[in-house]
Order: C-alpha cells, then sequence, then structure tokens
C-alpha cells in the first residue's frame, strides 16, 4: 500500500509583502502545488491521498478560491482525505459545510470526520483527529489517541498541530507532546500518522511513523525544508514504512544580510540581485546595515527600486535594519545657502553628530535638503 502525504496549502493566503501582480502569482503557484500533489499521487498509483490540516488559509476565504480548490481536487484519481486544521477549522462557519464548497465536489473527496475510521482500501483504516475550533485545548488528536486500541490491520492516521520538542510555529495548548506521540506508535495505535502545521518537512521522534510532509509551497521565512510532500509505502504486514521525499515548490523565501558602505558595496549588492535564478518566484527579506554618504543611499535605494518589480518581492526588515546617512561633506556656502535656511543647516549639522536616533535623524534631515538645496 503507498499513498501521498500533504498539508498547509492555506489557498487563499495573502503576503502583506507582495505587490500588486504579485500575490496573484503567488496564488496560482500554491493552486499549482495542490494539483501536483495529486500528479505525484497519480504517477506512482497511491492508493489515496491525506492532506493534513490547513488546506484553506481560513474559513473565510473567497468563492473563487474555494472553486479552484475543488475543481483541483476534480483531478485527482486517487480518493484524497482532507482534515481541518487551525485554519480552516470544522465549527459552525466551516468552508467544509459551504455550498461553495460541496457544490461540485468529487466524490473522492472525503473531509475527515470526527471519530469516525474510514476504509479505502480493505484491511486499512484512516481516522482523522480535525479541529473543531481554532484553539481546541488539548490537541484532538490527543483525545483520539486515548480512545484507541491497536487495530487487527493497517491504520493510518491524521493529525494537526505543534510538537513543542521540534519548535517552531504552533497554535499555544494544542500541541502534540513527542512522549505521547511516541507512546501511541510503541503501543502500535497508528501505523503511520501524517501530521500538518509544521511547514517544514520532518520526521518526528524515532519511531519512523510520523512525519510532517510540509507544505507543498513556501509560506515563511522560517520555513526550513518548505516545497515538499512525502509518499509513504506500508508493507502489509504493518512494518516500517518506506518515506520517500518530493520536490513540489516553486518559490523561495530567503533572507539576506547586506552590509554597506561604499559605492562598490552597492555594486557587489546589484551583482548578487542579477545572478540570483527564479527571481520572479524569489521573495527577498534584506536585514541591512549600511552606514555611508547619503550618494550611497541614494544607490541602494535605486538598486532596489530598479529590481523590486523583477523579484517577488524585495523588500527591508524595517525592524532588524540600520541605517545611518553620513552627514553631508557639503558646507553652506557650497550650496548657496543664507539667512534662515543657511542656520537650519548649521544647526541640523550639530544635531548630526555621534550615533544617537535624533543624529541620525538630523543627518537624514541635511541629505534631504541638500537634495531640495541643489534641485533646481
Ligand atoms: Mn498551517
Amino acid at each position: 500500500m503507498i499513498f501521498v502525504c500533504s498539508s498547509d496549502w492555506q489557498l487563499g493566503m495573502r503576503r502583506w509583502f507582495l505587490e500588486g501582480e504579485a500575490q496573484a502569482r503567488f496564488d496560482q503557484a500554491r493552486l499549482e502545488a495542490a494539483r501536483r500533489v495529486g500528479e505525484i499521487a497519480g504517477g506512482i498509483g497511491a492508493d489515496f491521498v491525506l492532506v493534513a490540516g490547513d488546506v484553506f488559509e481560513s474559513n473565510q476565504v473567497g468563492e473563487g478560491v474555494v472553486r479552484r480548490a475543488v475543481e483541483v481536487l476534480r483531478g485527482y484519481e486517487a480518493p484524497v482525505f482532507l482534515l481541518a486544521g487551525n485554519h480552516d477549522p470544522l465549527d459552525g462557519g466551516a468552508v467544509w459545510r459551504s455550498p461553495v464548497f460541496l457544490d461540485r465536489l468529487s466524490d473522492l473527496v472525503t473531509v475527515l470526520e470526527p471519530g469516525r475510521g474510514y476504509r479505502p482500501v480493505p484491511g486499512v483504516e484512516v481516522r482523522g483527529a480535525p479541529w473543531l475550533s481554532r484553539k481546541p485545548v488539548p490537541n484532538p488528536l490527543i483525545e483520539v489517541l486515548e480512545g484507541l486500541e491497536a487495530p487487527d490491520g493497517i491504520r493510518v492516521m491524521v493529525g494537526h498541530g505543534g510538537v513543542p520538542e521540534i519548535g517552531g510555529p504552533n497554535a499555544g495548548g494544542a500541541e502534540l507532546p513527542l512522549e505521547v506521540l511516541e507512546r501511541a506508535a510503541g503501543e502500535g495505535l497508528f501505523h503511520f500518522l501524517a501530521l500538518g502545521d509544521r511547514h517544514s518537512l520532518t520526521e518526528v521522534g524515532t519511531s519512523g511513523r510520523v512525519w510532517y510532509s510540509g507544505t507543498p509551497e513556501v509560506t515563511d521565512f522560517v520555513e526550513r525544508r518548505p516545497g515538499t510532500a512525502i509518499s509513504v509505502d506500508l508493507p502489509e504486514d504493518g512494518g516500517p514504512p518506506r518515506v520517500e521525499v518530493h520536490q513540489i515548490g516553486t518559490w523561495k523565501f530567503e533572507e539576506s544580510e547586506v552590509r554597506i558602505r561604499d559605492a562598490g558595496d552597492v555594486e557587489r549588492f546589484l551583482e548578487d540581485l542579477e545572478s540570483r535564478e527564479g527571481k520572479e518566484r524569489t521573495v527577498l527579506k534584506l536585514v541591512l546595515d549600511l552606514w555611508g554618504e547619503a550618494e550611497v543611499l541614494r544607490g541602494f535605494e535605486r538598486a532596489l527600486e530598479d529590481w523590486r518589480g523583477v523579484y517577488g518581492a524585495l523588500f527591508t526588515s524595517r525592524g532588524r535594519s540600520r541605517w545611518r546617512v553620513r552627514r553631508p561633506a557639503k558646507s553652506a556656502e557650497e550650496l548657496g545657502l543664507r539667512g534662515i535656511a543657511r542656520d537650519v543647516w548649521e544647526e541640523l549639522g550639530r544635531r548630526a553628530e555621534g550615533e544617537s536616533r535624533d543624529a541620525r535623524i538630523a543627518a537624514e534631515a541635511l541629505f534631504l535638503f541638500q537634495d531640495l538645496a541643489t534641485r533646481q
């Protein structure tokens, strides 16, 4: 028996740094990733597909997002089981119960209900622990495991939530302690547990039977190995699973530290921007350390401007960047300043001494002032 695991499609996700049609390209890539999961399943003749939560970014995603997801799922040739996660819980307003979702839904699609087992293949039970609200405590999977005994045949389970020992983002309170999962695997309560919530491909614990497939398309900078799905080959006797990783994602979210002191550094920064592959699918967050003349700052800003539209996104981290402008070398005479303008120039010059925040603001004001004074 072989099956494919995916999770965290997050269809309908918005990212603030994706400007204009970059957001549309990102949306399309996430949809293509979902389609690709089905193609991989078809390619290896999978018996079924599991999607371990957060298929949708929220229960409030637009109708088009839902209809496109339904359309992609219609292309699947194998049964597919979808789990409600923390983003799309099975509550009163669940997208899963909406006519828009149910309207054209393929017969091969099952939304996992609590307290039920499903039999996609004789001798195999699929059981999920859907989230019924955004913040269930404890995690629904813990309660399901508590009520189970080891099965006669094969049991494959689907859950959603963070394992605190692994770290990374997870929903507070709804955690899955590693020890609980290890014990359940040891007692044979499941032969494989497909998890979602952690968007990075991760094997959990030592049993070889618990995995996060990762999100098929990157969603954040903190993700270690996004852009994947896994297929699991499980022997009929319940022996150790063979897991294969499939690369799916086409986008990259990267963070880059940039130190700039002079025009040569700006030149090297430009070369780096120029040389990267897949720019239109690359989101580049810059952590900037700049200390230079206004001209250098201007060169850097021009570089950003020139490449911004080429990249998926290109932006500077506000919180973690430092930039100080060296005060202009020009004097009031050279700029032809007189009267009040000259007084202000000189006062700003005095305030621009040192490295305090005020000094930086004064230095930036001098730069602006110079810009205005030389613009004819
Ligand atoms: Mn998620």
